[in-house]
């Protein structure tokens, strides 16, 4: 299964379904416990098989982009979303029988959250196909200046990153926007699509079904994702008084003003979601180690393969198995030269038999070193729990797919990073811890409010509060609200901003990198408590440790067989989400914000 779009491109069922309601011997009176053991068996099989060629189909149009690979991919993915809305309709019959075991009631609970297209074929097709083409749109995506200057995302994303001039900044802002703008209407039809499907399969809209798989009220939900914002917030906005003080003084107060909100393209990243690229415009005190990670990669010639190497190496460390033989032959690691791909790192086991890959197009940096470790996070989460049947794989909820591998990358502390050789020495005072916390919160703490703002707007998109006129306008407000920043040039309803963040063209749901930052904090504890460590949680590396390693193995191996709370509770010991763990890391950095920012107008 590929992990990054699991509702629209990937999932699937039977080879031809059984007409509804029709079946040769009809049973008579409600169903018994067997009859449900027979369909979830068949329907393991059918989703499974349909699955692995709308995977197939998926990867072939993912790493070749043409129209030809478009159609058999929105075809492949039609056809195994038939088998998959059959299925849930199916599943709704079943829904109090007696005596029925735990781990099959936990299926039919899995596939009636897992999602369902319109009944109708035709709607069906045009919502694959929509959806192939919207994100393949995002994958070829280009901006020209003009006809022998034309610019990808990755490059772009690297101009981002390094450049400091404000108009540069802005044109290479401003540009990748342009290619969402045709995104609008197929969109806005998409949506309608997605809802027709989720109100046959009995959810109020698409909004309700995405909220639906986490064991608790849609409603019920959101609170806990507005409890949990809650608690970080106040970190945030320390964080970001004190970057805005910094940018003033490279960019002046006339471009980023006291008590307002901070220009989106200022941040170092096309999206303003990660702030880490503008690590050297704030680094507190110069004088200390290098932290300079993509310095070193580059002036040791490291290569993608080193890269992806020192990953796989920290999960065997743990105790866990090396990456199957054919990982290394069927991945794509590098952008091709001569066609179109999608380069939006994503983790798939396309055949559900450990056929593990990544697909990325690496860049030489320490951010895609941190990639790597976050993708390979998936590939073993799929090679621990793809023995399950096929309804019980996946991530205890989707947060906890997402934070395997970045619970990883906190481990990657200064002590293993110069182990590594990528960086000189281990900064051993105040001053030296206080420059690694604030890089580590300018990729972890930064991003808060972005992992919970797209899917505010897309809630309120698919319940129709908020309608196709004002999807622009309510996207900036949104930006604003949470994140604090603002588009540095007027936006209009010509424009849909929304669109050039990959996860909206795709359709992935975004909430899971939300609860990912939070969780992924509560199982590096996990793991540093199972290793014996006792010191500060920003000090702990379980590198090379095999009790964090048995910890995390026997989470990975539940799959999605247990309620999200019971996963938690055996890997934490804790059955709530909780950003205490996440306040505790950056404890002193919070302490030196503070100090920082006396005397300054926080907010905006
Ligand atoms: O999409 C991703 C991963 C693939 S699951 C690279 N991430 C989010 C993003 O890039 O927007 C990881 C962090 C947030
Ligand atoms: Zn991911």
């Amino acid at each position: 299964m590929k992990i990054s779009s699991l509702l629209m491109l990937a999932a699937a069922c039977v080879s031809a379904p059984a007409a509804p309601g029709k079946t040769e011997a009809a049973p008579k009176g409600p169903p018994t416990a067997d009859e449900v053991t027979a369909f979830l068996d068949k329907t393991n099989t059918d989703l499974r098989t349909y699955g692995i060629k709308s995977n197939t189909a998926s990867w072939i149009q993912n790493t070749y982009i043409t129209d030809d690979t478009d159609r058999a991919a929105a075809d492949a993915s039609a056809a195994s979303l038939a088998v998959s809305t059959e299925a849930v309709k199916q599943a709704a019959k079943y829904k109090d029988v007696p005596g029925l075991d735990a781990d099959h009631a936990r299926m039919l609970d899995n596939l009636r959250t897992r999602g369902a297209g319109p009944s109708d074929p035709a709607h069906r097709i045009e919502l694959t196909t929509l959806s192939t083409k919207l994100s393949s749109m995002y994958g070829k995506g280009k901006w020209c200046k003009n006809a022998n200057d034309c610019k990808d995302l990755e490059e772009l994303t690297q101009l981002m990153a390094k450049s400091r001039s404000y108009d540069e900044l802005l044109d290479a802002w401003t540009g990748w926007r342009k290619v969402s703008k045709p995104m609008r209407p197929l969109y806005a039809r998409r949506v309608e699509l997605l809802n027709e499907g989720a109100r046959e399969a009995g959810y109020a809209n698409v909004g309700d079904l995405w909220r639906s798989g986490y064991d608790m009220t849609p409603a019920q939900f959101e609170q806990e994702t507005d409890r949990l914002w809650q608690q970080v917030k106040p970190l945030y906005g320390d964080l970001h008084c004190y970057v805005r003080a910094q940018l003033q003084k490279t960019y002046g107060k006339d471009k980023v003003p006291d008590g307002a909100p901070i220009p989106a393209h200022l941040l170092g990243n096309m999206w303003a979601q990660e702030w880490n690229n503008i690590y050297p415009l704030v680094e507190p005190y110069k004088q200390t180690t290098s932290l300079d990670v993509d310095g070193a990669l580059k002036g040791q010639n490291w290569d993608w393969k080193r890269m992806v190497k020192t990953g796989e190496g920290f999960y065997v460390s743990l105790g866990l198995d090396p990456l199957p033989a054919t990982f290394w032959e069927r991945s794509m690691f590098l952008k091709p030269k001569d066609r179109d791909v999608v380069c939006h790192a994503s983790a798939w086991d396309v055949m559900n038999d450990n056929d593990l890959r990544i697909k990325m197009c690496i860049k030489i940096t320490g951010e895609d070193l941190q990639t790597i470790h976050h993708e390979l996070g998936h590939n073993y989460y799929q090679h621990y729990h793809y023995k399950l049947p096929y309804l019980l794989q996946g991530g205890a909820n989707d947060g906890f797919h997402e934070a395997i591998g970045d619970s990883i990358v906190l481990s990657m502390t200064p002590g293993y990073l110069k182990q590594l050789g990528l960086i000189q020495n281990i900064p051993n005072d105040e001053h030296g811890l206080i420059d690694v916390q604030l890089k580590d919160a300018l990729t972890r703490v930064s991003f808060l409010p972005f992992g919970l703002l797209i899917d505010k707007w897309r809630w309120a998109v698919f319940s129709g509060a908020i309608k196709p006129a004002d999807y622009n306008r309510t996207w900036w407000e949104l930006r604003t609200k949470y994140q604090g920043v603002a588009a540095p040039v007027s936006r209009s309803e010509d424009d849909f901003d929304p669109g050039a963040k990959f996860h909206v063209a795709a359709n992935v749901p975004y909430m899971r990198y939300f609860l990912a930052r939070i969780l992924q904090f509560q199982f590096h504890r996990a793991m540093c408590q199972a290793a014996g460590f006792r010191g500060p949680l920003h000090e702990c590396s379980v590198y090379g440790n095999k009790a964090a390693g048995d910890r995390l193995r026997a989470m990975l191996a539940l799959g999605r067989s247990k309620p999200w709370p019971d996963a938690l509770q055996a890997m934490t010991g804790q059955r709530d989400m909780d950003g205490s763990a996440l306040l505790e890391y950056f404890a002193p950095l919070q302490k030196w914000l503070k100090e920082q920012n006396q005397g300054q107008k926080c907010g905006w």
